[in-house]
């Protein structure tokens, strides 16, 4: 008998106890384990029932996801599962924690589940790219109908023990302890002489094609380029339409279809990806932590304010400073209308709206930050105001106090050296909107203190967002890249693209807009500051000037003002192409001599793309990101790149880096420009053979 499933007798019941730590995902012992022990249980005259239980922290939370792609290795799940619902003796599942994927699948092998209150369950495997291919399509229909199991199957997401009561996936909730509770649930089912109840002999409820149909179109545009969830719909559809073991046979082709796919490979990457940038190198896991019991943020206009809500959202009580009491009022007015909002959706009550808010505390006043263990400026762009700030902060805060700046671009060794105190200094560079995006670009100064880069870390989890440690340079990890893409997209434009085709090729790739709209979403005006600043400290790395910088001299600055790159119609988001804008990019190849020729889309895609693949490589070799996945899980949460592509650099993998450098090169030396100088760790890996992750 493995180790990691034990069998016992509790009285007249046997119970068959997983034990795999973290969080006892289904490995081949464990699921070698499980068939033993229910066979020993099965064979236990003593034993009048079985329950089946998950010591530690869960009941399993799923396949083991570290062994997809690996040759497999019997007994498949699916049969483990198929031999408990054969089972002539009552199993009875006794879930805590989180029953997710195969984990929730066993359960439904079994006849009966009984969970804790705090538990939660769910299929999850959608968002590796996968669907649950060890019956969930087929039984979770035949228990809650099939609109039920797409929502939970499609979405994902898992819900809660005594939602999946009123449902009937769990039949009993219990509080106190499982055990105690599961086995007299048990005691309770045999003395009632409770039938066995296989879900695979319910009848599932004959749906009309429509609600597929209609079910895929509701899905298409937040979907798009994902696999998983339509395989997902096709799936349950089977469990419509075809008896039980044809169902079975149908969900296996469509899961061996996925766990083959790019999509999934990429998905289960990011899974694992966003793990491991928590674990940073030359940062061991015991490194002292600062406690972080209160914050304060420094500006409440957008920014300040959305990072003043992750604070709240965690129960942390933070301040708020603005100069002016108007602008104070202001930002604290749009964070009670965005809390206000969430509570009209339904995501949070009015109580918690008011539970957060009381949790903010404005202040006018620089001295009312003294006691604070954490302050985070969220000022304008611009170093002499980074300067007054820092002063300040360095006069007031306690000694202990972490100084962070917000900033997206500018040197925080020198913002640190505004303080008598660098090593507590240190970057959180959140993005907007800074209450929704994950990201946490956390940018660790020259003197930045180990203790400090290891609490801001452990900071970003608490407050909901993954953090990645990254080095100072111009832009940090994602900005650096993004300006260069943003360059070379108004490069291609000027050479005679137009900025839709642009925007359409990289939107087709999966990115949620192209350059041009999202510059138009997040302001011109920010990209002009940006370029104007740098043209002032650093003129000689600085962007010639351009077209888009005549947009904003002219006052076109962006959705907010209805025109940037494109036009907007009032109340509507989706860019028009503008032919004012068209006549300026025009007066502008004149201007310059320009001839303009055709691009074609895979020209846009190779220059927008291999041009942030090379400054990736560049910014490994200089150390700023420790690792490749570093750089992949701050394109996927802080610009939306698709996890189906498993991050920038995850993608350029597949493209293969010999390709790329050859381009990079070709390219290079047709411009003779800088930037599109291959990076000597692109170079090496091409010529090696190699990926950034082999
Ligand atoms: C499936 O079931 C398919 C079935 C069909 C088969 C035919 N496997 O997230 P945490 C590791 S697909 C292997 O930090 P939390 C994780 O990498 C699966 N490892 O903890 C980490 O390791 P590290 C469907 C796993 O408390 C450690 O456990 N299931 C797995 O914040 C702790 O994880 C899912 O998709 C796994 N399945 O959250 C569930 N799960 O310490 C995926 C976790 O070395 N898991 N690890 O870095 C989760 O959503 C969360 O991990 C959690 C716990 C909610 C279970």
């Amino acid at each position: 008998m493995s180790e990691v499933v034990s069998y016992r007798l509790e009285g007249d019941i046997g119970v068959i106890g997983v034990d795999y730590p973290p969080v006892n995902a289904l490995g081949q012992g464990v699921r070698e384990g499980l068939v033993n022990c229910l066979r020993q249980g099965l064979e236990d005259d003593q034993a009048k029932a079985l329950v089946v239980i998950g010591e530690g922290r869960t009941f399993p939370a799923g396949a083991d996801i570290r062994e997809f792609g690996k040759p497999p290795a019997g007994p498949a799940l699916p049969d483990v599962i198929s031999e408990y619902e054969s089972s002539d003796k009552l199993v009875i599942a006794a879930i805590h924690g989180t029953a997710l994927g195969g984990g929730l699948e066993v359960a439904l092998g079994c006849d009966y589940r009984v969970a804790l209150e705090s538990a939660k369950v769910g299929l999850p495997e959608v968002k590796l790219g996968l669907l649950p291919g060890a019956g969930g399509t087929q039984r979770l229909p035949r228990l809650v109908g099939a609109k039920a199991a797409l929502d939970m199957i499609v979405g994902g997401n898992p819900v809660k023990a005594k939602d999946a009561f009123k449902v009937g996936i769990v039949d009993e909730v219990v509080g106190g302890d499982l055990l105690e509770g599961a086995l007299a649930y048990a005691r309770k089912l045999v003395a009632d002489n409770a039938p066995l109840r296989k879900i695979r002999d319910l009848d599932v409820k004959k749906e009309d094609a429509d609600l597929f149909t209609n079910y895929e179109k509701s899905i298409a545009r937040k979907q798009r380029g994902f696999k998983a969830p339509f395989h997902c719909i096709k799936a349950v559809q089977a469990a419509v339409e075809l008896p039980f073991d044809e169902g079975m046979k149908r969900e296996r082709e469509l899961f061996a279809e996925l766990l083959v796919s790019p999509e999934s490979r990429a998905q289960r990457h990011v899974f694992f990806a966003e793990r491991e940038v928590a674990k940073v190198p030359g940062l061991p896991k015991d490194t002292a932590k600062r406690d972080v019991k209160s914050a304060a943020i420094i500006g409440a206009g957008t920014m300040g304010g959305g990072i003043a809500m992750n604070f709240a959202n965690a129960g942390i009580p933070v301040k708020i400073l603005e100069v002016k009491e108007d602008a104070l009022e202001r930002g604290i007015a749009v964070i009670r209308k965005n809390y206000e909002n969430t509570a009209k959706k339904g995501r949070i009550t009015q109580e918690q709206v008011e539970q957060r808010m009381a949790l903010i505390q404005p202040t006018l006043s620089y001295d009312d930050l003294s006691d604070v263990d954490l302050v985070i400026e969220a000022v304008f762009e611009n170093m002499d105001v980074k300067k007054a700030v820092f002063t300040e902060l360095d006069r007031v805060c306690k000694p202990g106090a972490i100084l962070a700046t917000n900033t997206s671009t500018l040197d925080v060794n020198r913002i640190a050296s505004f303080t008598k105190r660098p090593e507590d200094v240190v970057g959180m560079h959140f993005f907007s909107p800074a209450n929704v995006m994950k990201l946490l670009e956390n940018v660790r100064g020259e003197k930045t203190s180990d203790e400090v880069a290891a609490t801001v870390m452990d900071l970003s989890r608490r407050i909901g967002k993954v953090g990645v440690l990254v080095g100072v340079c111009h832009g940090f990890v994602g900005n650096r890249m993004l300006h260069k893409r943003q360059a070379e997209a108004v490069q291609l434009v000027n050479e005679g693209a137009n900025p839709a085709q642009v925007d359409k090729v990289l939107f087709d790739l999966g990115f949620p807009m192209g350059p041009f709209a999202m510059s138009d979403l997040a302001g011109m005006d920010v990209g002009y500051r940006i370029r104007e600043e740098l043209r002032k400290e650093d003129p000689d790395n600085a962007p010639p000037r351009n077209w888009t910088d005549d947009l904003v001299e002219q006052g076109r600055l962006g959705q907010k003002t209805q025109a940037g790159v494109f036009d907007y119609k009032e109340g509507d988001r989706t860019p028009v192409p503008s032919s004012e804008v068209d006549a300026l990019i025009a007066k502008f190849r004149e201007e310059n001599g320009i001839q303009s020729r055709d691009i074609s889309d895979q020209e846009i895609l190779e220059r927008c793309m291999y041009i942030m693949v090379n400054e990736g490589a560049k910014i490994l070799e200089e150390g700023i990101a420790a690792r490749p996945l570093d750089v992949d899980v701050i394109w996927i949460y802080g610009y939306g790149f698709p996890v189906y592509r498993g991050g920038v650099l995850f993608w350029a993998d597949s493209v293969g880096l010999k390709t790329i450098y050859d381009k990079v090169s070709q390219i290079h030396q047709e411009t003779g420009s800088d930037t599109w100088k291959p990076a000597a760790l692109l170079e090496k890996l091409a010529k090696e053979g190699k990926g950034f992750y082999s």
